[in-house]
């Protein structure tokens, strides 16, 4: 309770009087404190760049693609704006752009847009790193040939290449659209048709300019300043759209905005801690995978991938919400359209014509990876609570599922079975024998799981803090110092997982000989990686805090939990003669984690429609390349009664991960209490 406490206070207080103080009026208040706390976390309204994008109208600006040729295997542009109010040709020379297009096997169309490195922009803008896999690039169609046409009733020309037998690629020049189509005929997915493409791009900072970000007492020094990309996505022949995880809503995704819509705040992709989520919400929760799926009866199923790793912002649009732009979209053919928006970062999209599920998810899978193949006992049951208490707690759970032969595979370890949350180390009063306990379960085919988060326990007497500082492995805050945060472990900081040699370095701490009492049997659980930050602004990370070369944390966000992920695996890989394969839950999740490990839906609630929104968001991480994710048995937060809880277990045994969990504050629930 008292950890409960500390979070809902949300700031770290040292001082025994004002903490008993906070302690007492919060208690109050959380008598009647049941969930999710709105308040918490920004709208599109408190997020400029959100505000801005959302505020534009069609056409508002428009870039027109010059001197298209093919380049390397690629097609390649200059974006150069077509604002009439820039005069001055150097203007106009400064705020052009560079457009790549190339073709993959498949039908695979990857768009790439950024500043112009001759240019000089004041800083490299972020790509993600270690996503796309390697032998995707070896795919590349070597583009040969360019045709030109002026398309239906265009005022401008168009550039045209090979997609796939069938399909085409498009370029139109002026304004610029880039669409897929098959080959003279019907749209498949599209962009910027109408022209909400904006760049906004980096510059130095004019005197007298405020770029700072203020929320909820939080700053954000914002030193580089607006940098936000925002463009519309069309989708043809489509009735639905869905993908674009992780949220507790219907597998089709409602419109956002138009007439007649209900209007509510976009898909917002920003991972978060989102303490009692709310079963039927926009909100975006842990994971962000910005891959939209769309599907019609009549042509099939397209997609599109947005490798962005920044916070972004989704609009799906509702039919007639573009009636006043006076743009021609072929009418012949149905179409959703929507509205993406990030907040750094550079274009560098992926188009999918499928054209059935199966294609799509193939093609995605192609870029980022397949899922791991789970070893077989991690497809079985796993049993866990916060916590199992010590040694003789887990003897008994581990018996009496004999005793009543249920079968399960797994038991699990929350975060107090550690000294003080230092990850890696026991508390000894409670398990001072962990290989004995790991053997005894092993003896009878079981394995056991331990939690590893990332937040590490600033104390100069723990061997990781310690090397972590010394190595200056820390992510920096915006003044240099190492970034200092609270969570579980009190005063924490936070490893550099962006840094390949810091991976290595986490890796290696998962070798029989680093983590003392882990066995061969031992698998990990990677939680609050978003990351979760108690005291943080939205409980986590401050955007402008720094990684490697000067990346600011806005520009990872949502990928530092995906790398943490991919250390962790890594660190199972090696450990022992390297042949083993890995087993890793992780909470947080960016594209491409499905190549890491299984996922979970996080801190759902025991009532019924928590379960009923599991099945959407699991089927969601599913269609998005995720198929090893399920969600809390039995409801994480609150007592299931009976009925709830049998039918819990009867939908998650179609889980593909299937595991029982339970806040420390619920009543036990282990499956032969209930008669
Ligand atoms: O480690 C404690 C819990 C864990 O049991 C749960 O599954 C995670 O989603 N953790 C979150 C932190 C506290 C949540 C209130």
């Amino acid at each position: 309770m008292k950890m409960e406490m500390e979070r809902q206070i949300g700031i770290p207080n040292r001082n025994p009087a004002v903490f008993v103080f906070l302690l007492l009026l919060v208690s109050c208040q959380l008598c009647s404190v049941v969930s999710w706390k709105k308040e918490e976390f920004r709208n599109c309204n408190q997020t400029p760049f959100c505000k801005r994008a959302r505020g534009r109208k069609p056409s508002s600006s428009s870039f027109a693609a010059h001197d298209v040729s093919i380049s390397d295997g690629d097609l390649t542009a200059r974006l150069v704006p077509s604002d009439k109010t820039l005069e001055d040709q150097d203007q106009i020379q400064i705020k052009q752009l560079i457009l790549t297009l190339s073709v993959y096997q498949d039908g695979i169309l990857r768009l790439r847009i950024d500043e112009d490195p001759k240019l000089d922009p004041p800083k490299k803008r972020f790509e993600v790193p270690d996503v796309v896999m390697p032998e995707f690039l070896s795919k590349k169609l070597w583009l040969q040939r360019l045709s030109t046409e002026t398309i239906g009733g265009d005022a401008s020309p168009s550039s045209i290449v090979y997609l796939l037998d069938g399909y085409e690629a498009v370029l139109r020049h002026d304004p610029f659209e880039v669409y897929v189509r098959k080959r003279g005929g019907n749209r498949v997915v599209s962009m910027n048709s109408h022209g909400l493409f904006d760049f906004e791009q980096l510059r130095v900072k004019k005197d007298g300019e405020d770029w700072e970000e203020r929320f909820k007492g939080h700053t954000d020094t914002r030193p580089f300043g607006p940098q936000s990309i925002s463009f519309d996505v069309s989708f043809y022949d489509a009735d639905h759209v869905y993908g674009i995880p992780e949220r507790a809503t219907s597998l089709a995704l409602k419109p956002t905005r138009g007439p007649g819509v209900e209007e509510s705040e976009p898909y917002r992709l920003f991972n978060l801690d989102v303490f009692e989520y709310i079963h039927d919400s926009p909100f975006g929760l842990y994971g962000s995978i910005p891959l939209m799926i769309s599907h019609g009866k009549s042509r099939g199923t397209s997609g599109f991938f947005w490798l962005n790793a920044a916070e972004m912002q989704i609009d799906v649009l509702g039919t007639g919400w573009d009636a006043e732009s006076g743009i021609s979209l072929p009418t012949s053919q149905s179409r959703i359209d929507t509205h993406w928006m990030s907040e750094a970062g550079i274009v560098d999209a992926f188009f999918f014509v499928g054209p059935g599920p199966k294609d799509v998810v193939r093609q995605y899978t192609s870029v980022t990876g397949t899922p791991a193949m789970p070893q077989l006992f991690a497809v079985a049951y796993h049993q866990c609570r916060w916590n199992y208490r010590d040694e003789e707690d887990v003897e008994q759970v581990d018996s009496k599922f004999d005793e009543h032969d249920i079968p399960y595979d797994v038991l699990w370890l929350d975060i107090e079975h550690t000294d003080g949350k230092r990850y890696f180390t026991w508390d000894r009063m409670l398990f001072p024998h962990p290989e004995e306990m790991q053997r005894k379960l092993a003896a009878k085919g079981r394995h056991l799981v331990t939690i590893v988060d990332p937040h590490i326990k600033r104390d100069d007497s723990y061997f990781l803090h310690k090397e972590a500082t010394e190595k200056q492995y820390y992510v920096r805050d915006a003044t240099g110092k190492d970034y200092d945060g609270w969570c579980w472990s009190g005063s924490s900081s936070y490893l550099d997982m962006l840094r390949p040699e810091i991976r290595s370095w986490w890796a290696e701490k998962f070798s029989f000989e680093n983590y003392v009492g882990s066995t061969p049997s031992l698998y990990i659980w990677n939680d609050m990686n978003e990351p979760s930050v108690f005291n943080g602004p939205e409980v986590t990370m401050p955007r402008d805090a720094l990684h490697v070369e000067g990346v600011e944390h806005r520009e990872l966000h949502n990928a530092y939990g995906y790398y943490f992920h991919m250390a962790t695996a890594d660190g199972l890989v090696k450990r022992g003669d390297g042949r083993d394969r890995p087993f890793v839950l992780s909470r947080a999740v960016f594209a491409g984690s499905q190549r890491h490990g299984a996922v979970w839906t996080g801190d759902n609630s025991a009532d019924w429609d928590h379960l009923r929104v599991s099945v959407p968001m699991v089927l969601t991480l599913g269609l998005t390349g995720i198929s090893f994710s399920g969600a809390d048995v039995g409801g994480f937060f609150g007592n299931p009664e009976p009925e709830l809880l049998v039918r819990w277990y009867q939908l998650g045994a179609y889980y593909p991960f299937f595991r029982a969990h339970a806040h420390h504050d619920t009543k036990r629930r282990e499956p032969w209490l209930f008669g």
